[in-house]
């Protein structure tokens, strides 16, 4: 007689221990789906169980990201699928301030757009209505990092891992109703451009960002609310971070963000 093929449980607070720790310790980990099956929920479900030990250390919750949402982050990364994170006011870094590296683990940085939202979202959406949910918008950087040793994992290790959020910069806010659809976005390393794309190249619009994260959120056991920062996803390929780097983001008409990687790596 065929028996029946039983999963046992994921046991969602220690993966979730184990990569926070990870996080704290500088220390990367195996991947997760190396040692036992993962699906999608349970990676959103230890998303959601890592996201509350920064909460617990008085972080505030303060948007969402999506990853994986450009060709050129598909090819570098092997997955071609948007993703869904948390992000928190702990991981902000102000425009303009300056890192250490010490306190990531093997950190690239990634040009993106963000959206602050004035309305809730969810639910499958249009175009237009995710936008008439924006009060508006800002070119932004992206840190991230992966808790996984060198930057290897599936699909369901990445989501488990908060999608590799690490940090986050936000530039000047603008109305929403400039044109996003095609901006030149120049990433530049010590003055020198190291990844120069457009946002048509973040799911052909970034206002499509909001759409996917609409529909995501319920599988990421995930509410939008108003008052959230969106990053929309990079345009480009994630470049790596050096000591002493000095990294800013142009977009066309929506205006420059940038930071410096101090030269001394003792974490502040
Ligand atoms: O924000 C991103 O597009 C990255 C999502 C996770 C994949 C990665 O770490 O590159
Ligand atoms: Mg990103």
């Amino acid at each position: 007689m065929a028996r029946a093929s039983r999963r046992l449980a994921i046991d969602v607070a220690k993966h979730a221990r184990a990569l926070d720790e990870a996080m704290t310790s500088g220390i990367p980990l195996p991947q997760l789906s190396a040692g036992e099956a993962v699906t999608l929920v349970d990676a959103y479900r230890i998303q959601m169980a890592l996201v509350e030990h920064r909460l617990n250390r008085q972080d505030e919750r303060s948007g969402i990201k999506l990853g994986l949402t450009s060709r050129a982050k598909a090819a570098q990364m092997g997955i071609a699928e948007p993703i869904y994170g948390r992000l928190t006011d702990g991981m902000l870094i102000d425009d303009g301030g300056e890192i250490t590296l010490s306190a990531y683990i093997q950190p690239r940085v990634e040009p993106e757009i963000a959206f602050l939202l004035k309305a809730p979202l969810g639910g499958p959406i249009s175009v237009a209505q995710a936008m008439a949910a924006v009060e508006a918008i800002a070119p932004a950087i992206e840190v991230i990092d992966s808790r996984y040793r060198d930057f290897k994992f599936t699909l369901a290790d990445v989501v488990a891992d908060n999608c590799s959020a690490a940090g986050y910069l936000l530039g000047p806010w603008h109305r929403p109703d400039i044109d996003i659809s095609n901006l030149g976005m120049v990433l530049e390393i010590d003055g020198r451009p190291v990844q120069i794309g457009s946002s048509a190249a973040i799911l052909g619009h970034p206002a499509r960002s909001l759409v996917q994260a609409a529909r995501l959120a319920a599988l990421a056991g995930d509410r939008i609310q108003a008052g959230y920062i969106v990053m929309a996803g990079s345009a480009t390929a994630a470049e790596p971070l050096k000591v002493g780097a000095a990294v800013s983001l142009s977009v066309e008409t929506i205006g420059r963000v940038g930071f410096r990687v101090a030269m001394d790596q003792q974490q502040q």
